[in-house]
């Protein structure tokens, strides 16, 4: 079988209510089965950035599996489905957006998944709430950049 790996999660939604549907992203992510030992940063309520509409809500999971990433895509991809999610054009609001961050320490460039999450540098919104899970794993200079950005702890 292959070997655990912990990855990371960033949870977003606008639409609708945002707050009920990132708790329940967090608590379908934490039931499924190929999900250990999930921990969730604290709600983040952000402007949108290069997007529009209600502010978002946004958040990071933590946790380990044995999925394999396009497979872990593959369920971040079901639980929007669930939401209900539209896609009427690139980065439209949303009821939930769930997107691979960092899988163990893979760098992956396929057509249909990028990780590292390519725009995760530049986004309050994701390093605030992943340094809260694990510090280790955001650089400080690039914490120090967004520090700008309109971003809350709810
Ligand atoms: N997601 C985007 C684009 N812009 N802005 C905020 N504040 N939060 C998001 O989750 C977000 C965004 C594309 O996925
Ligand atoms: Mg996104
Ligand atoms: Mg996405």
């Amino acid at each position: 079988m292959r070997d655990a790996v912990m990855a990371w999660v960033g949870l977003g939604a606008n639409l609708g209510d945002p707050q009920a549907a990132v708790r329940k992203a967090l608590e379908d992510l934490a039931a499924s089965p190929e999900v250990e030992g999930l921990r969730g940063s604290r709600l983040y309520r952000s402007a949108p950035v290069d997007s529009s509409g209600p502010d978002y809500i946004n958040a990071v999971a933590q946790f380990s599996t044995r999925l394999s990433a396009p497979a872990l895509l593959a369920l971040l991809q079901s639980l929007e489905q669930v939401a209900l999610r539209e896609r009427p054009y690139r980065n439209a609001p949303r009821t939930l957006d769930l997107d691979l961050l960092l899988y163990g320490d893979a760098c992956i460039d396929s057509p249909h998944l990028v990780v590292p999450h390519p725009r995760m540098q530049q986004r309050a919104f994701v390093l605030l709430p992943l340094a809260e899970l694990a510090p280790q794993r955001v650089d400080p200079q690039a914490l120090q950049r967004v520090s700008g950005q309109s971003c809350r702890v709810l």
